[in-house]
């Protein structure tokens, strides 16, 4: 049976109308990423990066999976735990696609994290107003995302499997933020055989066997198919 370990980025969830970071002016939704995504820029301004994040959490109801999506999960559904999913996005499309075997290594935007008792919450409402934490009940609460600077969750797992995977498979990232840019190398390295399904080629394109380029939609269920086959 084969390992697979799939990496996704934001690219995955463009076509469901989620936007990229990496835009080509630079800003991510009109913010410096240094303001928004880093403990310095929470400390600097609190309610702007709070409000950011709220935003975002809204937008997520108006979007739905897409075919790249669907078509991870149906995999899985063959596969079972041999395929496991490690996404750097912080939105809930692979589980509301139906996926399980998830690793979310830059947080989640539907949960908040206390920053008295260090527990995490399911949440899908506002974090602006300065909410009280449910557990331990200190107004301490921000987003339960990984922000640079900061050590990624379930690191031990991630790199254990990608120790074991037979095919490591990078969808619609950058390859500019690591410790994830460096998965490939990691994996290639172990013998596993290595996959790039971008629009564009990524920073780290030249460490794959193989790079395909095109939208995740059409490109993902072409693979997976390919997988089902196997
Ligand atoms: C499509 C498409 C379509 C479009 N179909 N494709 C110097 C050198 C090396 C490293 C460092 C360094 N200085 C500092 C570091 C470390 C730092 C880092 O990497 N910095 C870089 C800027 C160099 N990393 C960290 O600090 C990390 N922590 C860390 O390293 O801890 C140490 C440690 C590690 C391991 C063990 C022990 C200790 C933390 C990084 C946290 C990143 N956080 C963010 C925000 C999360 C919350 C949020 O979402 O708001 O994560 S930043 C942002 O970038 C977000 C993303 O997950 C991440 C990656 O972005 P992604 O997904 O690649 O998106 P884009 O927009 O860049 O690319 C999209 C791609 O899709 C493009 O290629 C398009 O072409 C493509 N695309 N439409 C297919 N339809």
């Amino acid at each position: 049976m084969p390992q697979i370990v799939v990496l996704t980025g934001a690219g995955i969830s463009a076509e469901s109308g989620v936007p990229t970071f990496r835009d080509a002016d630079g800003l991510w939704e009109g913010h410096h990423v240094e303001d928004v995504a880093t403990p310095e820029g929470f400390a600097r301004d609190r309610s702007m990066v709070q409000r950011f994040y709220d935003e975002r959490r809204a937008a997520l109801l108006n979007v739905e999976p897409n075919p790249a999506h669907l078509a991870l999960a149906e995999l899985e559904q063959t596969m079972g735990e041999a395929l496991l999913i490690v996404t750097q996005n912080i939105d809930d499309l692979h589980e509301r696609a139906g996926s399980r075997n998830v690793i979310h290594m830059h947080g989640e935007l539907l949960k908040a994290l206390c920053q008295s008792c260090g527990s995490a919450s399911t949440w899908d409402s506002t974090l602006l107003d300065e909410p009280a934490c449910p557990l331990c009940g200190v107004h301490e609460l921000r987003p339960d995302v990984v922000w640079f600077g900061e050590v990624p969750y379930e690191m031990d797992r991630i790199t254990d499997a990608l120790a074991d995977a037979t095919h490591f498979v990078s969808i619609g990232t950058s390859g500019a933020v690591y410790p994830a840019a460096g998965f490939v190398q990691h994996a290639r390295r172990h013998g596993a055989r290595t996959l790039e399904l971008n629009l564009d080629p990524s920073e780290g394109s030249h460490f794959f066997h193989e790079s395909r380029q095109g939208r995740a939609g059409d490109l993902v269920p072409v693979w997976t198919r390919e997988m089902l086959w196997h």
